[in-house]
């Protein structure tokens, strides 16, 4: 039992399933554009359950569409070392984020087919349904279904701008399982990603081992003024609605600025109504994204951004609407998957520091149902969430290497209990 210690993933094969997978919802700068649930998504769906079944898995799909792909363990009674990620990427995403940790999945499971080495415990690969929440809000709906943190019936009920909901979405592309969502056991999740962020790559570090993640807030703000005349309409009878979201655009990044080095305070999305050069607008609607590592810190950009909308809005005469859609506390991965991932690195020599996840991931609510935890490799320049995103064939390759050895030893020691009994 056990891996030798000079067995590895074929890194070729890995980076090559990267590049195929890119081309669907393939964009001009050389990143993809594969929303949750569009026709795109089902072909990179499709493409992935056509190699899982290549590679001998069986397919498990749930109702919020989360794929399992299985490989059988000598005792397929224990409960299984799953991996994964998601293939939904951003409008203008790139080819790694979340494909990354689904293919390096795939890739550790081709390698033991290579290897004809059967784990004690079955291993599974994930595919997570609307990871990024650019579709559907909020982001990792469909892991925090998996892990109880909302029930199905609000996942499916989640809606895009043009009001189709997961559920008819998921229907639609064929992709609407029958199986339960979650209520089954996992003997522990790990999943591989790009850093996101430009930490190990300007400190020449090859592995991220992941000890923990930062907390987020999300949310709709909507800005009710007056549609008026551009030209005849005084500036001091005006009650402009972009004019007060652009107050709180600047208050948004006075409060993340107040909280450095590690508050992050973002305004994505901002929708102007009329949205006529010549008409004063008189509605607005935008998001804020507040992150931190610290919950109460959170909580305290949560207050002042409340009071600030509230005084700015009596004063400017405007209407606010103010919704917090989601809030997902900060988390800490369970130190036996750390350790898992920080022998194996070891094991492998690779050059790593450990981290706190910037981003949110499917692993953040995998976290509460199973012992979890991530490996990360750079990206370059530390741009995600862009086309340009980019990462070396040397990094996928050690970060998959650095799986395979964390899965195989955690589905080799998983009791029935669960990891390490
Ligand atoms: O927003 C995030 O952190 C992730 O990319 N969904
Ligand atoms: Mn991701
Ligand atoms: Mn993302």
């Amino acid at each position: 039992m056990g891996l030798q210690s000079n067995v590895g993933v074929n890194g070729q094969r890995l980076w090559d399933s990267l590049m195929e997978m890119a081309k669907i919802g393939s964009t001009p700068k050389g990143g993809v554009c594969r929303l949750a649930l569009t026709d795109l998504d089902k072909q990179g769906r499709d493409l992935f359950v056509s190699w899982c079944k290549a590679a001998g898995c069986s397919i498990r799909v749930d109702r919020m569409g989360n794929i399992f792909a299985r490989r059988a363990g000598r005792d397929d009674s224990l409960p299984p070392v799953m991996m994964g990620s998601h293939l939904d990427s951003q409008p203008t995403g790139g080819r790694f984020d979340g494909v990354y940790g689904v293919l390096a999945g795939l890739e550790v499971v081709r390698s033991l087919n290579d290897l004809g080495y059967q784990t004690e415990a079955p291993i599974e690969v994930a595919v997570w349904t609307n990871e990024e929440g650019s579709r559907f809000a909020p982001a990792m709906v469909a892991s925090g279904v998996f892990a109880g943190v909302f029930d199905v019936d609000y996942g499916l009920s989640r809606a895009d701008t043009e009001g189709r909901t997961m559920g008819q979405e998921l229907a639609r592309i064929g992709y609407a399982g029958s199986e339960q969502v979650g209520k089954r056991p996992v003997g522990a999740y790990f999943e591989a990603h790009i850093e996101q962020g430009p930490i190990l790559e300007a400190e020449g570090k090859t592995i991220g081992v992941v000890t923990d993640a930062q907390g987020q807030r999300w949310y709709e703000i909507t800005l009710i003024g007056q549609e008026a005349h551009a030209g005849p309409t005084p500036m001091s009878r005006r009650r402009d609605a972009l004019l007060g979201a652009s107050r709180i655009v600047q208050e948004v990044n006075r409060i993340g600025l107040a909280r450095a080095p590690f508050a992050c305070a973002t305004v994505g999305m901002v929708q102007v109504h009329p949205n006529s050069r010549n008409v004063i607008p008189g509605r607005v609607f935008l998001t804020v994204d507040f992150r931190h590592p610290d919950d109460a810190v959170l909580a305290g950009m949560d207050r002042e951004l409340r009071d600030f909308v509230a005084r700015m809005a009596a004063e400017s005469r405007l209407e606010a609407e103010f919704k917090q859609i989601w809030h997902v506390a900060p988390i800490k991965f369970d130190p036996r998957c750390v350790a898992a991932v920080r022998k194996a690195t070891g094991e492998l020599g690779y050059s790593n520091r450990d981290m706190v996840s910037g981003a949110g991931h499917d692993a953040c609510y995998l976290a509460k149902a199973a012992p979890t935890s991530m490996i990360f490799v750079p990206c370059v320049d530390g741009i995600s969430h862009n086309e340009i995103e980019d990462a070396t064939p040397e990094w996928i390759e050690a970060g998959c290497n650095v799986l395979l050895r964390a899965a195989v030893a955690t589905a080799d020691a998983i009791e029935a209990g669960g990891l390490g009994g």
